[in-house]
């Protein structure tokens, strides 16, 4: 009976062991073993879901944003002297700061004002709404100024920088850094797809 009872054990452990072997060689190979997603893409049955901003198979292409949006426009950097006087000689004080962005001749965005700020100040310049860039292509060109009391003296230009708003290769920064060596700005930007 013993004999009989270990017979039909074994045999049925067997039986298991060979039913999981089967089981096991019937699994589905992972679909998205030889899948590459990009930019933060996820691979989902052997396709690639793409995070907003990106497409392609592989979600290897940047999409061209319908806008760009400036929400910030913050001042780092500016020569700290008009050649070899202060930026307000009669006063002998720092310059009051605001920037002018342009698109060839429309005038985007004039900032508002901020008064006597020390050279290696970083600033928020005031009155900057959410502006929407619609033409991505044409360069657009930002102006810093120290404001002046017409007629005493009018607003000095303290230097300008031409810029790209959007660049195809660089994965939609937040932040874009606008230098000319001696004028730096920071634009805080948001897109639209
Ligand atoms: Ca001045
Ligand atoms: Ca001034």
């Amino acid at each position: 009976m013993k004999k009989i009872l270990f017979i039909a054990l074994a045999s049925f452990s067997l039986l298991i062991s060979n039913g999981c072997k089967k089981k096991k060689s019937e699994t589905p190979a992972d679909p998205c073993a030889n899948t590459v997603c990009l930019n933060g893409g996820t691979c989902v049955n052997g396709s690639c879901s793409c995070p907003t901003g990106y497409s392609g198979t592989d979600c290897g292409t940047q999409r061209t944003p319908v806008k760009v949006t400036i929400s910030a426009i913050k001042v780092t950097k500016f020569p700290g002297l008009d050649g070899t006087s202060t930026w307000d000689p009669i006063t002998n004080t720092n310059p009051d700061l605001y920037a002018v962005v342009k698109q060839g001749t429309n005038t985007l965005i004039t900032t508002g004002s901020v008064n006597n700020i020390s050279a290696g100040s970083v600033t928020i310049l005031p009155g900057v709404s959410a502006y929407d860039v619609m033409d991505l292509l044409t360069q657009l060109n930002i102006e810093l100024f120290d404001q002046d009391t017409p007629p005493i003296d009018t607003d000095d230009s303290m230097g300008n920088v031409n810029f790209s708003i959007y660049n195809a290769t660089n994965h939609f920064p937040t932040t874009l850094v606008v230098d000319n060596g001696s004028l730096t700005f920071e634009l805080t930007l948001s897109y639209t797809y």
